[in-house]
């Protein structure tokens, strides 16, 4: 769970945080939840292990839209019908089982001599009218709900139902605790679709229950350039785990995506599921490191003292690269470019148009933050330095002193006219003059190159990368030029 750092602090992972807050499901929602997929598991026969969802699933009447035709005896009984990267994608060799399956429902991954095609869908397009056009199945007592997220009051519901079940690290000592602000930006970039939004609410007393989102991005995968989406948000209330509800929620909103014509997604997870394309560490950088130990998110050494510590970490005041402020729309085309040029050297990333770009990066207070210098002689309009991070909270359980952490999560940067040393040196400034308690950072893009050298610690577990639907080999994390939040 910990790991000592080259600096002797532990440091947790902050795939997130954790946390115990109480839930307020009532027990008869859940309750008659268990008793409808009791009756339902006594008349529909399970053919084997991990059945209770086969049954359910046969039951609701669900097919996969993609893939395969429901969940069997298999390690991932979801996971294993969908149209994933497989184990061994990159070499040549013997179809795996799970492959075989996919295949057999219409996969096309793998050419006839059982060698892998690379850069390709791997479950063609299907035309609108082979997609199944209703939405699948909820079990009594609960329906499906388009979430508006532009109404305060239907987005204070998905952060109350988030900020209670959402990712937790391991000991549920930290969980994230995304702001009803951040929710607005993450879910309305530039051509977003508000079906997308979707959750799942409890028939009898309206209350949010489940979530997953998705919003679109056009994305390269190494040469290929790619309309999809990126899923976030995935959450099923506490009181609802482990009832295959998350296999249904994923069926659904891929079903809406493929209505509007798209068959790819991104996601990110801290779950191994069949098969990742990339995988990235987590690496933190202590902003308040008495705080970080009294909250148990760090330890001290043995032989370090607080003083000691908090001398280790101490920052300037001030940022030091000439000019850096705050990016403005006047800004953005020429902050865009720097962007746009920068993340061609990684094989992994999105592609943003100008448009999208002033969606994500311009700052939010709160959000995020994002600076930018324009250090260039010849022409002093023109953006040579970007940087930015975004702020996502964690709740702090059972702590008397603590109840949230302050995280800044290292988003996008570009150095030109200073050393990237220099520039996330600055950044920790920024984050740090904002309150922050921790500025987190993965090993993608170049990263890896300050981390040790700005006395980032390494996190205990990594954040896995997918492409759903998508066939391409693997990836060092250093090729990885896309940050989802
Ligand atoms: S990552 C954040 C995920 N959220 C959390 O960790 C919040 C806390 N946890 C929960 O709310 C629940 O535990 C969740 C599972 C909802 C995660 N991604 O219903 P179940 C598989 C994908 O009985 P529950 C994010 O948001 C699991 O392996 N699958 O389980 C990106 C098993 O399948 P299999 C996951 O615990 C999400 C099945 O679910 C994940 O009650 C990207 C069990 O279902 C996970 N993080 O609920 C989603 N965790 O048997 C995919 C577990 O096969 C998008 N599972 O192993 C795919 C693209 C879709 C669009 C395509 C368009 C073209």
């Amino acid at each position: 769970m910990t790991d000592d750092s080259q600096d002797g602090q532990g440091e947790q992972q902050q795939q997130p945080p954790k946390g115990m807050a109480s839930s307020e499901t009532s027990l008869s929602e859940t309750e008659s939840l268990l008793i409808d997929m009791m009756k339902r598991q006594a008349t529909v026969k399970a053919p084997s292990g991990g059945a209770e969802i086969l049954a359910e699933a046969k039951k609701l009447g669900q097919r996969d839209e993609v893939g395969g035709e429901g969940e069997g005896d298999r390690k991932h009984a979801f996971w294993d019908t969908q149209p994933m990267r497989q184990e061994g994608q990159d070499k040549k060799g013997k179809k795996k089982k799970s492959q075989k399956a996919i295949e057999e429902t219409g996969g096309s991954g793998s050419d006839d001599a059982g060698q892998t095609m690379q850069h390709c869908p791997i479950v063609p397009d299907k035309p609108q009218e082979e997609l199944r056009q209703e939405p699948y199945n909820m079990p009594n007592g609960f329906e499906w709900s388009t979430v508006d997220i532009n109404d305060e009051k239907e987005r204070d519901e998905v952060y109350d139902l988030l900020t209670r079940n959402y990712v937790e690290d391991d000991d549920a000592t930290f969980r994230f605790d995304y702001s009803p602000p951040f929710l607005l930006w993450a879910l309305t970039p530039p051509g977003y679709t508000k079906d997308f939004h979707l959750g799942v609410r409890s028939s009898k007393s309206g209350k949010l229950m489940a979530f997953i989102t998705a919003v679109p991005a056009t994305v390269r995968a190494y040469e290929k350039s790619i309309s999809m989406v990126e899923i976030n948000f995935l959450c099923v209330h506490k009181k609802l785990r482990s009832k295959r509800l998350a296999p249904v929620l994923i069926k659904e909103i891929t079903r809406r995506v493929n209505l509007t014509g798209v068959f790819q997604a991104v996601y990110t997870a801290g779950v191994v599921l069949p098969v990742p394309v990339a995988s990235c560490r987590y690496y933190h950088r202590s902003l308040n490191p008495k705080k970080l130990v009294d909250i148990g998110f760090s330890r001290l050494a043995p032989r370090m003292t607080m003083a000691r510590m908090i001398k280790l970490y101490k920052l300037p005041a001030e940022t030091s690269t000439p000019n850096l402020r705050p990016m403005t729309p006047a800004d953005v085309p020429g902050a865009h470019a720097l962007l746009v040029n920068y993340l061609k050297k990684f094989s992994l990333c999105v592609e943003f148009s100008e448009e999208d770009f002033a969606h994500w990066m311009l700052p939010r207070e709160g959000v995020i933050t994002t600076h930018v210098a324009c250090n260039n002689d010849g022409d002093p309009t023109r953006v040579t330095d970007l940087v930015s991070f975004y702020h996502l909270p964690s709740t702090i359980s059972n702590n008397p002193r603590h109840s949230t952490l302050r995280a800044a999560y290292s988003y996008y940067n570009v150095a030109t006219s200073v050393p990237m040393y220099d520039l996330m040196k600055d950044a920790l400034t920024l984050a740090m003059n904002e309150d922050m308690d921790v500025f987190n950072a993965l090993t993608l893009m170049e990263n890896e190159d300050f981390l040790k050298e700005l006395k980032f610690g390494i996190g205990d577990g990594e954040l896995q990368y997918y492409l759903y639907n998508w066939a391409c080999p693997e990836m060092a994390s250093r090729d990885v030029g896309i940050v989802l939040l």
